[in-house]
């Protein structure tokens, strides 16, 4: 039974689309949007998000500066708990940049007005429907690795110029730790041969700079975006300055804890953090995992009883994904480089054989 169950699913995955014919239907959903309407645009909560949010905005201003936009960052949960309440019937359109929502499919068909979601998170579903525009790069190539800001840079360029924003588009690609296939683009602005030498650029320092300051003060760096004109004044920015202060002070706390707590076994290395910002505890794991991409490096995090669990594996000998799917006894998962899960914190030393022994199997 569960076979032939993963079977169905399997013969289900999204067929292939043209990315250009997506563009084409993304260019109609614009269009139709009206300044009588009400168009809430929703960006994920991290700086290939905000990226990809301010684009959008400022692009939907200068194709129409009339149009009525509500802008706010969110993710799954807020996402889902919105189009299951009253609250949504208030808009007309919804725009959704850089979140998987594939699982909300029936709460995005039931909605009345229209909905265009552009990511860039592997293909479950394909949500494009009469009123649904999914656009999505892994529609073309399922393994491509283009952010959500790059893919809403070529989108909006395609209807109106938007070339001094490409910084951004270059920012939030960056953000998110992309170069191959997005060389038409960065190779204009970033002068690197290989993707690990991206950490070394300004725009890497700058990203992280970002990812401090909506992590300490979330609500203005849209307009902070927009409004930098380029990636230096955005550097010198006093707001992004004092934020980015603050949060580097609490990650340097986090970094210590981390190091003093490390248990190294093999190549894998292990700790338990004790996080006082949200989200600290993944902005700290990539970091380290791209400093050291030889070895294995879990986080855990407590959160009461429980530990949420973060794992990074940069030279993907591992498909952290499924280990994590098997190690974590309250459920795990993920993608190859990056996976995560939760477990009791008195599951710690049953967690911790489970993936020795996977790990000295797979290796
Ligand atoms: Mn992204």
């Amino acid at each position: 039974m569960k076979a032939l169950k993963s079977k169905n699913r399997l013969s289900k995955s999204p067929k292939k689309r043209n990315l250009n014919d997506l563009f084409e239907k993304g260019k109609g959903f614009i269009e139709s949007i009206n300044p009588s309407e009400n168009v809430l645009l929703i960006h994920h909560t991290d700086v290939d998000g905000y990226c990809s949010g301010a684009i959008f905005l400022a692009g939907l201003k200068r194709i129409d500066k009339n149009i009525k936009i509500e802008i706010t960052a969110a993710a799954n949960e807020e996402i889902e708990n919105l189009v299951k309440s009253e609250d949504v019937k208030s808009y007309n359109k919804i725009i959704i940049l850089d979140v998987d929502v594939s699982y909300l499919k029936k709460e995005f068909e039931n909605f009345e007005g229209q909905t265009l979601i552009i990511d860039h998170h592997s293909l479950r579903v394909d949500l494009n429907a009469d009123k649904i525009v999914y656009i999505n790069p892994r529609f073309e190539n399922e393994e491509i690795y283009q952010p959500t800001s790059y893919i809403v840079y070529k989108f909006l360029s395609s209807i109106v110029d938007l070339k001094d924003l490409e910084w951004l588009a270059v920012l939030g690609t960056i953000g998110d730790y992309a170069f191959e296939d997005c060389k038409d683009l960065l190779e204009k602005w970033v002068h690197v041969e290989k993707k690990k030498d991206v950490i070394k650029t300004d725009f890497w320092k700058v990203s992280k700079m970002v990812y401090g300051t909506i992590i300490i003060e979330a609500r203005n760096v849209i307009e902070i975006l927009i409004e930098s004109e380029n990636l230096s004044k955005l550097k010198s920015n006093p707001k992004v300055i004092s934020a980015y202060s603050k949060f580097e002070k609490a990650y340097n706390g986090v970094e210590k804890e981390f190091w003093n707590k490390a248990e190294k076994i093999d190549n894998i290395i292990i700790s338990v953090i004790t996080p006082t910002l949200k989200r600290m505890g993944s902005a700290l794991l990539n970091d380290i995992s791209f400093e050291n991409e030889d070895k294995f490096i879990i986080l855990l995090e407590r959160r009461g009883e429980n530990f949420k669990v973060h794992s990074r594996y940069q030279s993907g000998k591992i498909h952290l994904g499924k280990l994590m799917e098997k190690c974590c006894t309250l459920g795990g998962g993920g993608h190859r480089h990056a996976a995560g899960g939760s477990i009791r914190t008195s599951d710690f030393e049953k967690f911790k054989n489970c993936i020795i022994s996977n790990v000295s199997n797979l290796t």
